[in-house]
């Protein structure tokens, strides 16, 4: 190994480490003595020992320099508005090595320096051009073929690399998901978008390996391998030894992970692509062929800062950059490039001032290009949604004959059965959705043998069988993060989370994650799911705030997801087709609130009047996203806003308040919570003499504000109007939660505070 002289870089104190970085490289080749060791141009074994050849080699170095053009030309042109992303790649440009290593119909996951892995990736298709697709995405152009101009992200359709959000980490358990997904469509039956003995790729940083989301999936991968199941996904931690400013403890990667049973580590030496390009191999083969969680630790270094805007020089010593900068892999790869005699120092001069002006170039023409100017073109992908073929989905009902297989003959359809309550309806809807569509999937916590803590998924396990409704380990994250890799595999998942106080601890995975997918990826992507959650408050089995959680402000301002919660059975069985549709044909990911508290309920007014039990809507009833359902449409002296617990509270309240006050009563069941249908609500105000918002959930951000907020917005500002809703607090156990929640009494009293203001 060439050794790196240590004066160049000492001999630049300037204040833009990407200018010293660059002079670097330059004054490494035109200074270089070094001896040619390898036969010039020798196709074959070029690098004395290592498994590259001339072509690769030439292939991977020029893919590093067009990453690192990327980096300086980014760093030139920020400060002029014609580029606005300068977190680079420089120091990684070894990952390069992992994509030549793979193939481009393997999924990948990618740090945010990736640009040596995108450059590599992009040969894999002839006539692609990583360095106008780059221009293109760091200029945030309308033609940006990864996002659309809303993001720098890397990500491509045709080469399977779905983009990611800056969150770091998050990205690990989707990975994982996938790589789930693509060894369980074999045992479904599902044909996969992609070759059978695919492999996911995630890269991460050091720092990164540490957040709990991480762990959460090499946890995950190890409980897979344990039980001798396929995950082949290959895990490459870059590991430059820092983030952001804050070093990583010296070996921590190699000791934290060298000895994880179940997830098999490699060191790989990406500064060095004489000594890692086998390295790499390795891992990846290994990866490949025992479809084992594979870890791969690829030594990589930061030079040129965090970003643009990471003046290292301010907190780290001098000595200490120089020592970083020395320890460039384009120095090393510039090296073997010499000493192999691959290029002279002309040849290698000229090819990196050539790629320099290719990247400058592609930059000005990408800023001449269109950029995102309106609202409509921001948004266009973010919740695509075409009504009429979602209702034909939804309706759909040429299914027949599975649905005599699962629910044992005709006699048996649950249509032709006596009306019934809430979770048995769900239940029977999920049945009839598994048998609809092959390639969904039921899995959480205990929705197997035992069919969830209430039973809803009862039956489902064995109907389906494991590989379609199957218990997960006991972590919600990563149940999220296996229901992206189903969707991305082109299946349809349908994660339960057991509470709604346990979907907060792995928000982000819908927040952050699968609904952003369809917005960064301009609807190159999508992961359609329906997630079940069971919800809300005023059960009687479990009590305490954590069985209770009635707040679902988490979700509500979640861009593009659909938010349904029924309050009733067969409401409950169409609002499930409608979501499955949502997510089968416009890629939607969507949440499912059940009721806990009316999972059981069979009552009205009375005990056994059996009043809130209905029939179950044949195959092809659906509803419309967004509708609701009216209780008397014709009363308008109150018209109550409500949903979920609300609907049966709200129509024996209305008894009493027609009793006490004489006044024609009103039920509006919202069913629908994200997106609101404003001109719904503000149609249905319009006509109303006086108006009660009903919400079981928090006073604070909660439905009830989006609900006035829409009746005011519509015009009945002036309506007299009054809101019943749950306290800004947590629920407390036994009696005393229903202080907290709104009760049918308070419906009451605030109707008759409204009779006494008009
Ligand atoms: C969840 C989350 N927390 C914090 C950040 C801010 N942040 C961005 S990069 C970074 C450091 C990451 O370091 P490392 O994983 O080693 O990657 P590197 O930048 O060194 O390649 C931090 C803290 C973030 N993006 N996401
Ligand atoms: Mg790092």
């Amino acid at each position: 190994m060439t050794a790196i002289p240590f004066a160049i870089s000492a001999r630049h104190k300037g204040f833009n480490r990407a200018e010293v970085v660059d002079q670097n490289f330059i004054e490494f080749v035109q200074l270089w003595n070094g001896e040619v060791r390898a036969a010039p141009r020798d196709d074959a074994a070029v690098l004395p020992g290592s498994a590259l050849d001339a072509r690769g080699f030439r292939e991977l170095l020029e893919s590093q320099l067009i990453s690192r053009h990327l980096d300086l030309m980014a760093r030139v042109l920020r400060v002029q508005n014609k580029v606005f992303y300068t977190i680079g790649s420089s120091g990684h440009e070894g990952n390069a090595m992992v994509a030549r290593l793979t193939r481009h119909t393997d999924p990948a996951f990618l740090h945010y320096r990736s640009g040596g892995f995108m450059a590599e990736r992009f040969r894999k298709i002839p006539g692609m051009d990583p360095v106008m697709d780059s221009a293109l995405s760091f200029a945030a152009s309308k033609d940006d073929p990864a996002s659309g101009g809303r993001h720098k992200v890397w990500g491509s359709k045709p080469l399977w690399v779905l983009p990611q959000t800056s969150t770091i980490a998050s990205h690990l358990p989707k990975a994982l998901g996938t790589a789930v997904a693509i060894e369980q469509a074999r045992r479904i039956g599902h044909q996969l978008p992609i070759p059978d003995d695919s492999i996911t790729i995630c890269s991460f940083g050091d720092a990164s390996s540490n957040h709990a989301t991480a762990q959460t999936a090499f946890n995950t991968a190890a409980w897979t391998a344990y039980q001798k199941l396929p995950a082949p996904v290959l895990f490459v931690c870059e590991d430059n030894g820092i983030g952001i400013s804050v070093k990583t403890p010296s070996g921590w990667v190699a000791n934290n992970y060298q000895h994880r049973a179940n997830l098999d580590y490699f060191f790989a030496d990406g500064l060095d692509m004489a000594e890692g390009y086998a390295q790499v191999q390795r891992a990846v083969e290994h990866c490949r062929t025992t479809r084992r969680p594979t870890f791969l630790h690829l030594k990589t270094t930061r030079v040129m800062g965090h970003a643009g805007t990471d003046f290292e020089i301010e907190w780290r010593s001098i000595e200490e950059l120089f020592a970083v900068e020395c320890s460039d892999p384009l120095l090393r790869s510039a090296g073997i490039a010499l000493e192999s005699g691959l290029y002279s120092k002309d040849e290698l001069l000229n090819l990196y001032e050539a790629t320099r002006k290719r990247c400058f170039a592609a930059a000005e023409d990408a800023d001449s290009r269109h950029r995102l100017t309106s609202l409509d073109d921001v948004m266009a992908p973010l919740a695509p949604y075409t009504p009429a073929a979602v209702k034909a989905e939804a309706t759909r009902a040429d299914y027949a004959e599975k649905r005599l297989a699962v629910f044992g003959g005709e006699a048996k359809l649950p249509e032709k059965l006596p009306p019934r309550h809430l979770a048995i309806q769900i239940g029977q809807a999920l049945h009839d959705l598994l048998a609809k569509y092959p390639e969904a999937l039921l899995f959480g916590e205990d929705v197997a043998q035992k069919g969830g803590v209430y039973t809803v998924t009862k039956g489902l396990n064995k109907t389906f069988k494991g590989s379609r409704v199957f218990n997960t380990l006991l972590d919600e994250t990563m149940i999220l993060g296996l229901a992206q890799g189903y969707a991305n595999m082109g299946m349809l998942p349908m994660p339960e989370i057991q509470y709604l106080a346990y979907f907060h601890n792995a928000c982000d995975q819908i927040r952050g994650e699968a609904a952003s997918l369809q917005f960064f990826s301009n609807n190159q992507y999508r992961n359609p799911m329906v997630m079940r959650v069971a919800s809300l408050g005023y059960q009687k089995g479990f009590g305490g705030h954590f069985h209770n959680d009635n707040s679902i402000t988490a979700l509500r301002d979640i861009p593009g997801l659909v938010v349904g919660c029924p309050s009733r059975g067969d409401d409950a069985a169409m609002m499930l087709r409608t979501l499955m549709a949502l997510a089968k044909v416009d890629g939607r990911v969507c949440a499912f609130l059940e009721p806990i508290a009316l999972y059981m309920t069979k009552d009205l007014y009375e005990a056994g009047d059996g009043q809130w039990q209905f029939e179950y809507p044949a195959p092809d009833q659906a509803m419309t996203l967004g509708e609701g359902r009216v209780y008397d449409e014709a009363a308008n002296d109150l018209v109550i806003f409500t949903f979920g617990n609300g609907v049966p509270m709200a129509l024996r309240a209305a008894r009493t308040i027609e009793a006490e006050l004489k006044w024609q009563v009103r039920v509006v069941d919202l069913r629908w919570l994200a997106p609101l249908n404003d001109a719904f609500i503000a149609a249905q105000a319009r006509t109303a003499k006086r108006i009660l918002v009903l919400d079981e959930g928090r006073k604070s951000a909660g439905v009830g504000e989006g609900v006035i907020t829409a009746i005011v917005e519509g015009g009945c500002g002036a309506t007299p109007l009054h809101r019943v809703v749950g306290a800004d607090t947590f629920t407390p156990l036994a009696g005393a939660a229903l202080l907290v929640l709104p009760g049918e009494a308070d419906v009451v009293a605030a109707a008759k505070e409204l009779a006494a203001r008009s």
